[in-house]
């Protein structure tokens, strides 16, 4: 058994576990490593990879910032980095997504990295993840975000909404990005981690993240997984292959 019978009734009851320490020192600097070269240039893949800018660099704001700090987000960069891959392959990880998941046969949905650059590293706005990913039926995906710096409250934690996964899909407003509506912010759990720490959620509990004034950075990384036997229900021709990661494929299914 991977979760004590207390992370597991707090899973039940919140929609999210604070884990704590995972990843050695050695994985977390090359995990770093990689990540960093995606998002400055000097990653093989870098070209191919999915970025997405600071909303301020789009703006043309961030002129003398070198290109790895604009970068926001990373998007599925296990697709163009075998260390990520095998991050999100973790045998430990995966004991605990089956856990929760309530099944072996696993596949990977998507990964991301959310760099929140020192100084002017902005929010991610409250939201269910469920809410984007449509497609994947039942909504019931679970992410493992893993830091991989120092995180506080400070420089823009996960901030998670505990319960909120029991209510379905809240209503969201889409302007930049999704906009949970009639949400109580006060109930927001901080997850302040040590680098190599992590935690899981489920994609229907709400949560985002602060902005990161200060000088240190807080990137995350975060691995999501879904049930093999999940049906496809979006549009066909934009499902892609999605990795079998732990037991066996089901006919018709994602
Ligand atoms: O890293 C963050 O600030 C937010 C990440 C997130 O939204 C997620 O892992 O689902």
């Amino acid at each position: 058994m991977s979760l004590t019978d207390k992370q597991k009734a707090d899973y039940e009851r919140d929609g999210f576990v604070i884990y704590g320490h995972l990843l050695s020192e050695e994985t977390l600097e090359v995990l770093r490593e990689r990540m960093d070269a995606l998002a400055d240039g000097s990653h093989p893949n870098a070209e191919k990879a999915g970025v997405r800018l600071e909303a301020a660099a789009q703006r043309g704001e961030l002129e003398n910032v070198p290109r790895r700090d604009k970068v926001w987000q990373l998007l599925d960069p296990h697709r163009y980095d075998e260390v990520v891959f095998e991050h999100a392959s973790n045998p430990k990880i995966l004991d605990i997504v089956e856990e929760l998941l309530g099944t072996e046969d696993i596949k990977l949905f998507h990964t991301q990295t959310l760099m929140k650059p020192a100084f002017h590293g902005s929010i991610v706005s409250w939201h269910q993840d469920s809410a984007y990913w449509t497609s994947v039926d039942p909504p019931t995906l679970v992410s493992c975000w893993t830091a991989l710096d120092d995180v506080t409250e400070e420089n823009g934690c996960l901030r998670l909404l505990p319960g909120s996964y029991k209510k379905g899909i809240w209503p969201h407003e889409r302007r930049d990005f999704l906009h949970a509506q009639g949400i109580d912010e006060s109930t927001a759990v901080p997850v302040v981690l040590k680098a190599g720490g992590c935690s899981f959620h489920h994609s229907l509990t709400v949560h985002g993240s602060g902005e990161n004034r200060t000088p240190h950075r807080r990137r995350g990384l975060a691995t999501s997984y879904m049930r093999a036997d999940s049906k496809w229900v979006g549009d066909p021709n934009q499902k892609r292959d999605f990795p079998l990661l732990r037991g066996k494929e089901y006919t018709g299914c994602v």
